[in-house]
């Protein structure tokens, strides 16, 4: 399994789940260690601006409908990947999608804990290039504010946070073996930033990898050299946290949790240049 969740998985996933509301599976080799396998269960207390993102019209409800992850940056701003906002994902473009909500304080995506709040405005990044993955992220404006204590900084460029080596977490309820068995309940991955070379070396522009290649300016890599630690499908678009700070958005990799292909990360600090968040504007646009 080598493309992004949405992408790979979610066609033959969104067409089954609408009309069977049945659980998200997926052919995928069981490869390795997904995020829970390498990871923990976590309580969304514990990281608040980790968000579910979810569409049950689409995905069907056993899981809230649960389809990627996201990050609040802002009291009515979340951020998500490109990719799991694609018609190629949904089935439908956005637009179409009526349900499409963040879902804030749910652990255990069987509980009603947590609220539900309606996606008011999906953007996409229109310069998201789908083969080499290239600006992986979407901007969505959320129809209620969020509490400020559920809102997590970004790091900005130069931030030591993004420095090689140091220790990163990543959450998400996605996929813990590489197999599709995705999760009920909230987990979290302890991985560490890696070295851009390494990523370069496993994902090189040219003459190119299969699943995308790795960009330093607009992506992190991150992982373990040995393995086992990773995020996965269903993990997209959510957050990699450190030093407090979010420095990156799950989107791609070859498998989860192999030796030689670590995760590879939205660049948060990308993010914030390409939509000009590092001047004044962003505190009126975006209420953070
Ligand atoms: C995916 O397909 C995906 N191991 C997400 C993360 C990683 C690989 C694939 C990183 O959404």
């Amino acid at each position: 399994m080598c493309r992004p969740f949405v992408r790979a998985l979610a066609r033959p996933l969104v067409l089954a789940a609408a009309m069977a509301a049945i659980p998200l599976s997926t052919t995928a080799p069981a490869a390795a260690d997904g995020i829970v396998v390498g990871g923990f269960p976590v309580d969304v207390s514990e990281s608040p601006w980790t968000v579910a993102l979810s569409s049950r019209d689409r995905f069907g409800g056993t899981r809230s409908g649960q389809f990627c992850g996201a990050v609040a940056v802002g009291r009515t701003t979340v951020l998500t990947a490109a990719h799991c906002l694609s018609r190629e994902a949904l089935g439908v473009p956005v637009e179409k999608v009526r349900d499409l909500k963040v879902i804030t304080g749910r652990t255990d995506l069987r509980s009603a804990e947590g609220r539900e709040v309606p996606v008011k405005e999906a953007w996409v990044n229109p310069h998201y290039d789908s083969d080499s993955n290239v600006g992986d992220f979407a901007v969505l404006t959320l129809a209620e504010a969020l509490p400020q204590s559920a809102v997590i900084g970004m790091a900005a460029k130069g931030d030591t946070a993004y420095a090689a080596g140091t220790g990163a977490t990543v959450y998400g309820w996605g996929d813990v073996t590489g197999a599709g068995d995705y999760a009920e309940e909230l987990r979290a991955a302890r991985v560490h930033v890696l070295a851009d070379a390494l990523c370069e070396g496993a994902y090189p522009a040219y003459p190119g990898s299969r699943d995308g290649a790795y960009r330093a300016d607009a992506m992190v890599c991150a992982g373990e050299t040995v393995g086992g630690r990773d995020s996965c499908q269903g993990d997209s678009g959510g957050p990699l946290v450190a030093k407090g700070r979010l420095i990156g958005l799950v989107s791609w990799g070859s498998g989860c949790g192999k030796a030689g292909s670590p995760g590879v990360y939205t660049r948060v600090s990308d993010i914030i240049r390409k939509l000009n968040w590092d001047t004044a504007a962003r505190s009126s646009r975006h209420g953070a």
